[in-house]
């Protein structure tokens, strides 16, 4: 299906010279340059970027449209940077809004899921001033003793900055400490946009681009895998979402140590850019679709779900997007705090299954770093009544 709709954008004669040449790369398997990814962004046809980008998905990927089943912990709210387009931090001194969880509280979380098909925990929150690097290692240590199996992926690497300092190491060894207490991998948040002029307009105190690409760089080379984000449709221009997938595309010729880049809508709910209008659906399926072509290099586009809503999410499967996040009781507050689409964002697996099956598409459960676990095509979900599962 992807190879007629290929030959039809090739050989249309409505079709401009520049995007046809577009096409017979992407066709090829060839990379594309900065300027022909703004020009995609700028004035390519909705449909057309919808052929190329699931041409190159489901060269990747075939069908296979992936979730995995986890769960989060968010250690605090408090949060000593004051990015502006944040709902959800509390300053030390605004304390009744926030909260901090002990160790014991946190562990009291993971055992709610003892005997529940959970293969990950996701672990992220503000950056408290004394939450530190040992208090996060033993919580790791803590966690793999309780359950070895459980995936930890844990903490942007703007939370990873801060507690590197704060125990004056450097970043290899602040990050070989983690590793050794049972961090498994690191989550995509803290991105937002590398350009430096916007990123000091939206969030002027946290770590920079290079600070936060050589925490990644690190890890990578550390054999630690992670995800890439970037916060969009706020001040930013087309451009400089090209030039930030262009530094993550550098990086990880390097590395290779990105599973998934993951767009994030900026959402303006109850934040200090509530002035700044939020972009429509439209411009969410061409962000991915652009994100999917130009992104050569990165296996996998993910959706999160509860920020889009479902039936965007469902349309994005068709852009270049082959993984949706969020799947069960997902008590993130980040989102819902900037007024995102679900506020009540938890969908069973079994809905989840249904909504990708309903576009057509394969649900397969998957791991953390991809492995294939099952695939729901056909799958009994009256085998799990009685075993703990979630929703
Ligand atoms: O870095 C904060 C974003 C991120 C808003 O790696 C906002 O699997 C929109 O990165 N509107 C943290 N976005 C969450 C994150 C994430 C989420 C799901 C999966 C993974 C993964 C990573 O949330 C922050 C920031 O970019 N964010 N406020 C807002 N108002
Ligand atoms: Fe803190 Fe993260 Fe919110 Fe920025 S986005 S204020 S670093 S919690």
């Amino acid at each position: 299906m992807s190879s007629k709709g290929f030959l039809e954008v090739i050989n249309n004669s409505n079709v401009d010279k520049e995007f046809k040449s577009i096409a017979e790369k992407v066709y090829n398997s060839e990379r594309i340059t900065n300027a022909e990814g703004l020009l995609l962004y700028e004035k390519a046809d909705l449909g057309y970027l919808a052929v190329l980008a699931n041409h190159i998905r489901e060269k990747l990927h075939g069908n296979k449209t992936f979730f995995n089943r986890n769960f989060h912990i968010e250690p605090t709210n408090i949060c000593i940077y004051t990015c502006n387009f944040c709902s959800y931090s509390r300053l030390l001194k605004e304390k009744e809004d926030g909260w901090e969880l002990t160790k014991e509280q946190m562990m009291e979380t993971v055992r709610s899921y003892d005997g529940k098909p959970v293969t990950e925990v996701h672990i992220v929150g503000g950056v408290h001033p004394k939450m530190n690097l040992d208090f996060f290692c033993d919580l790791i240590q803590q966690i793999k003793a309780h359950r070895p199996d459980l995936h930890v992926k844990a903490f942007t690497a703007v939370e990873l900055y801060y507690m590197f300092k704060k125990a004056h190491l450097s970043v290899e060894e602040g990050m070989k400490k983690l590793k050794e207490s049972g961090m498994d991998s690191i989550p995509g948040g803290g991105a937002e946009i590398f350009d430096a002029e916007i990123r000091n307009q939206i969030c002027p105190d946290k770590c920079s681009s290079d600070e936060w690409l050589e925490i990644h760089k690190t890890a990578h080379l550390l054999g630690i895998p992670s995800n890439v984000t970037i916060l969009y449709g706020h001040i930013e221009k087309y451009h400089h979402r090209i030039e930030h997938m262009d530094r993550i595309r550098s990086l990880q010729d390097e590395t290779k140590g990105f599973n998934t880049y993951i767009p994030l809508k900026f959402r303006n709910m109850d934040n200090d850019m509530s002035n700044v209008p939020e972009v429509n659906t439209l411009e969410d399926l061409r962000n991915y679709a652009v994100s999917r072509i130009y992104m050569d290099n990165v296996p996998h586009l993910k959706a999160y779900w509860p920020m889009i809503g479902r039936s965007t999410a469902q349309l994005s499967l068709a852009y270049g997007v082959d993984d949706l996040d969020g799947t069960i009781n997902d008590s993130t507050k980040i989102y819902t705090m900037a007024g995102a689409e679900e506020q009540t964002p938890s969908l069973s697996t079994k809905q989840l299954v249904e909504l990708i099956k309903q576009v057509g598409r394969t649900p397969i459960e998957r791991d953390t770093v991809y492995n294939v676990l099952e695939d729901y095509s056909d799958y009994d979900f009256s085998k799990e009544e009685g075993a703990g599962i979630l929703n």
